[in-house]
C-alpha cells in the first residue's frame, strides 16, 4: 500500500510537471518577434507615397532571415530592394520603396530574432 502511494504520487508529479511545461510554451512563443510599430502604420491612408517602410520589433533581428515584401492591389511586388536591419537599432527593419502611385498596398514581413525565433505577418496601407 505504501509503495502504491509513492508510485501514484510520482506519476502525479510527472503529470504536473508536464502540464506546467505546456503552460509555459504559449507565453514563450508570444514573447518573440512582435511587430511593435510600423511606418506607414497598418490601415493608414497616406496623402503622399512613402519612400521607405520602417518596422520596429520588440527584439533584435537577424538581417539574413528578415524580409519585407510590399505588393500592390494586383499582388505584384513593388519592393525591389532587400530589407535591411537599421545599423543604429537592430530592432528596426527598413526597406526602400520605389515611387508608388495611389492605391492599396499589402506588406508581408517575416523576421528571425537573435534567438532564432521566426514570426511573420501582413498588413495593408493606402496611398490616396
Ligand atoms: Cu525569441
Amino acid at each position: 500500500m505504501r509503495n502504491d502511494m509513492k508510485t501514484f504520487n510520482r506519476k502525479q508529479l510527472t503529470r504536473l510537471a508536464a502540464a506546467a511545461a505546456i503552460a509555459l510554451v504559449p507565453a514563450a512563443a508570444f514573447a518573440h518577434g512582435k511587430l511593435e510599430n510600423a511606418v506607414p502604420a497598418a490601415g493608414s491612408a497616406l496623402d503622399a507615397a512613402p519612400d521607405a517602410l520602417r518596422l520596429t520589433f520588440n527584439e533584435d533581428l537577424e538581417s539574413t532571415f528578415s524580409t519585407v515584401k510590399v505588393s500592390d492591389a494586383n499582388g505584384a511586388a513593388v519592393t525591389r530592394e532587400k530589407a535591411k536591419v537599421d545599423a543604429s537599432n537592430p530592432r528596426v527593419l527598413t526597406v526602400a520603396l520605389p515611387k508608388i502611385s495611389s492605391g492599396s498596398y499589402s506588406v508581408q514581413w517575416a523576421v528571425m530574432t537573435h534567438d532564432a525565433h521566426k514570426t511573420k505577418g501582413t498588413y495593408t496601407f493606402q496611398v490616396k
